[in-house]
């Protein structure tokens, strides 16, 4: 079974054979959505395209593009490519910034997906052998269903979790032996430092693998949860709006994710000026899936800002490395005029030992930003001398400093006053929109 999910034949193809599979699928590909989706076709008219245009992949970029903002214009059915008879599923995005996008799925959408992440189960080293434990949320997120699917097909006994009831998800990681665990990086660290408190030393843990995506987290993370739980993290990348997770997976090489480009052409653009960049400058990523049929989104602005990367991988596999995504353009914050992203505050954090707790607070008191970050302390460092907190906030001040350029008051708080995440992790509360 698992040499069917690591097809090899295309996932390590020269690059000619997945440019000429690319080049034959956009031109079905942009046929269909002009016939389908009457408000592509009218972008595609104002810029006077007609599918004739694309004759080839490098023709890519003469079209438009989609944004978040269209499929809101087009909620609930504007975008839809198929006849509601052929559609069997939906999901949706959480539409915490604005009015939820629904993205549908046919019979073959779901089983070309469920082939993606099949092939993510298959590159973290998992085998019909294996026991995974799906701890993703089920329902309209597509984390839950998503990897279920990747499993089942695989063959692997799958356990459809959810998120939530960690002493529940401990239980059932020890009775079943399960040796995969897919969650949130967050949920994945919440679980693991539960486990340890509760005694658990790694050896005693019997997963050999977790599937950590669907938010952006540090190399100093993943090593925390693979030393607390004594296995290999392997990053995850997808949206909604392309199907789920497994657009893009990591492999053995643990350096990058490759992008399933027989599915899925990816881009980078200039977020600024729409314009497309070298491959391997760092930009916001932009996707085309080449073979959706309820949902099919061309040149989709992810605004997720990443690089991509065609050395040669370890694993043998061919398709481009997507690096791990800094966060959103949108999740990045402009504080007295500076780019901050959390990513990088957890990556202070992490390396002068402390958990992946914290909260961003931002204001605007007499037209100044302020700028506060509360970080939580793990039990051996809590203290009640003084002393020592004003060294610790004054190094922790001194090294954000150093790798954001501004300044942030610290606040050190105890252990466990920071809520954990179960799903995505919310570290950020920017009072100056309210
Ligand atoms: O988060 C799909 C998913 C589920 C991916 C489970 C991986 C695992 P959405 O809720 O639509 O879909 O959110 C998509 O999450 O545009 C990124 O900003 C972020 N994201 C997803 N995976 C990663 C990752 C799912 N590995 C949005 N690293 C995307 C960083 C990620 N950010």
């Amino acid at each position: 079974m698992m040499e069917r999910y690591f097809q090899k034949d295309i996932e390590c193809a020269p690059r000619e054979q997945i440019i000429a599979l690319q080049n034959e699928k956009i031109v079905k590909q942009v046929h269909h959505v002009w016939n389908s989706v009457p408000y592509y076709k009218k972008l595609m008219q104002d810029k006077g395209l007609t599918p004739d245009d694309i004759k080839g992949i490098e023709d890519i970029h003469k079209l438009p593009f989609i944004s978040k903002k269209d499929l809101r214009e087009c909620y609930p059915y504007g975008m839809l490519g198929a006849p509601l008879k052929d559609c069997v599923r939906i999901h949706s995005t959480s539409g915490t910034t604005g009015k939820r996008v629904i993205a549908f799925y046919t019979r073959n959408d779901l089983d070309l997906w469920s082939d993606c992440t099949a092939r993510a189960l298959v590159a973290a080293g998992a085998s019909d052998e294996d026991v995974v434990q799906v701890s993703y949320g089920y329902g309209l997120f597509t984390g839950g269903f998503g990897l279920n699917d990747g499993a089942v097909k695989l063959g692997c006994l799958t356990v459809p979790m959810s998120s939530g009831n960690t002493d529940r998800q401990i239980m059932f990681i020890n009775d079943l032996k399960a040796t995969v665990l897919c969650c949130t990086p967050s949920y994945a660290a919440y679980i693991a430092e539960t486990m340890k408190e509760q005694g658990y030393t790694p050896d005693q843990i019997p997963l050999k693998a977790g599937i950590f995506g669907a938010e952006a987290w540090s190399e100093e993370m993943r090593h925390d949860i693979e030393k607390t739980l004594g296995i290999k993290a392997y990053d995850i990348y997808g949206l909604t709006e392309l199907s789920g997770p497994g657009v893009a997976f990591e492999c053995s090489d643990q350096n990058g994710m490759h992008v399933n480009e027989d599915h899925f052409y990816v881009e980078t653009i200039d977020p600024e000026t729409g314009e497309v960049l070298p491959e391997g400058e760092e930009g916001e990523i932009v996707f085309t899936s080449l073979d959706k049929e309820a949902f099919p989104l061309l040149r989709y602005r992810t605004r997720d800002i990443s690089r991509l990367s065609r050395e040669k991988c370890s694993c043998g596999r061919t398709f481009v490395k997507m690096m791990k995504p800094k966060g959103r353009s949108d999740d990045m914050l402009i504080i007295k005029g500076v780019n901050v992203f959390p990513s990088q505050i957890e990556t202070v954090l992490l390396n002068l030992g402390y958990p992946a707790n914290y909260q961003i607070i931002v204001d605007r008191v007499n037209n100044t930003d302020t700028f506060d970050i509360l970080v939580e302390m793990t039990p051996e460092m809590f203290t009640d001398d003084i002393g020592e907190i004003t060294a610790r906030q004054k190094q922790l001040v001194s090294a954000l400093k150093d790798m954001l350029g501004i300044r942030a008051n610290v606040k050190l708080v105890g252990p466990k006053t920071i809520a954990r995440s179960e799903g995505k992790a919310v570290r950020v509360i920017d009072k100056r929109k309210i």
